[in-house]
């Protein structure tokens, strides 16, 4: 599919099946990977532009003085560039920009789960960059990786991971999906990812809990969602965010929280959930990595960290890694 050509529609709906079973389980979690309707793509957005959401500068900090250390570090400039979430790409557009007026040869497979943000995506890219090659595909990470997979070898592949969005797997689950992702590339490939370090915990604190409550707006979403589609019956107002962050681990944890005892009706499921006062639902966690942490992840994953390019406050990293024979 070229640039002009709209994102390919390949997701399978697990909806319904993922919100029941996550709502039926003790305690109830739902995945923070059904935030991103059009109302949460655009509090996505809202969140990226606020002061307190720091990692969006930090990564923007680092494409905009470092990229060209960054196509030297590929060391090569004919190559496959995969981007598993690529959201609005606001910020991969600047490695795309440089990389066409360095000449490099590449076609762009921009992967996200939303199908507005790709859409989007692969319009302004069509318009800023005509001679960009991109095949862009509506998917999850699940369907990202056997896309890859799918890929002929003849060039070799750069994926991109961007935004911190690998910190939306809790640790254990993180090793498992690189693991994955490496079995579906070859020796010498590369992955570009995007880590939010550990730092003072006020300032994670509040990156996910802002005091005009736009992260909570973003999160509560999903309840909305789940009335709108599913015919749910929950009522915003019973219900609350709230926001751990445990230095340690480097978890940042987001639940939702029933601010009194009630039964939800979800007429699709033909549920009624019981909500205990004070009963949580979780929700995201985002996870922050020390340099350590890094190293450890890429050594156990089968890869070998190329080079590090971190933001003048120290706040994120983009790591370079290239999978090892
Ligand atoms: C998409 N992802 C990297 C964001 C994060 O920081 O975990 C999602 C987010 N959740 C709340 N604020 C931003």
């Amino acid at each position: 599919m070229n640039s002009t050509s709209s994102p390919t529609i390949t997701e399978t709906s697990t909806f319904a099946v993922d919100i029941e079973e996550g709502l039926s389980n003790y305690p109830k979690q739902l995945s923070s990977k059904y935030f991103y309707d059009a109302v949460g793509d655009q509090l996505f957005q809202d969140i990226m532009a606020m002061p307190e959401y720091y990692l969006t500068n930090a990564e923007h900090d680092i494409f905009t003085r470092q990229k060209a250390a960054i196509l030297e570090a590929f060391g090569d400039t004919t190559f496959e560039l995969i981007e598993l979430g690529a959201g609005d790409g606001t910020k991969t557009k600047i490695l795309l920009e440089y990389f066409l007026q360095q000449e490099a040869d590449f076609t762009y497979r921009p992967i996200d789960i939303s199908g507005n943000v790709l859409k989007q995506l692969a319009d302004d890219c069509a318009q800023q960059f005509p001679k960009l090659k991109v095949d862009a595909v509506k998917g999850d990470y699940t369907k990202a990786l056997s896309l890859i997979k799918e890929e002929d070898n003849h060039r070799r592949k750069v994926v991109l991971f961007l935004g911190g969005n690998i910190g939306n797997f809790p640790l254990p689950n993180a090793k498992t999906f690189i693991r994955e992702l490496a079995t579906c590339l070859s020796p010498g490939d590369l992955l570009l990812t995007g880590f939010d370090l550990k730092k003072d915990p006020k300032v994670v604190q509040l990156a996910y809990d802002d005091p005009a409550g736009i992260t909570a707006a973003f999160n509560l979403n999903l309840l909305t969602r789940i009335n709108r589609e599913l015919g749910g019956e929950f009522d915003l107002d019973k219900f609350m965010h709230w926001e751990t962050y445990n230095p340690l681990n480097g978890e940042a944890r987001s639940y939702i929280v029933s601010k009194e005892d009630q039964l939800v009706q979800i007429e699709q499921l033909q549920l009624s959930v019981h909500f205990a006062a004070w009963e949580a639902i979780a929700v995201e966690v985002s996870a922050k990595y020390s340099e350590r942490d890094i190293a450890e992840l890429a050594e156990e994953t089968g890869f070998v960290v190329n080079h590090n390019f971190v933001d003048q406050k120290a706040y994120f990293v983009d790591s370079l890694w290239e999978l090892k024979q």
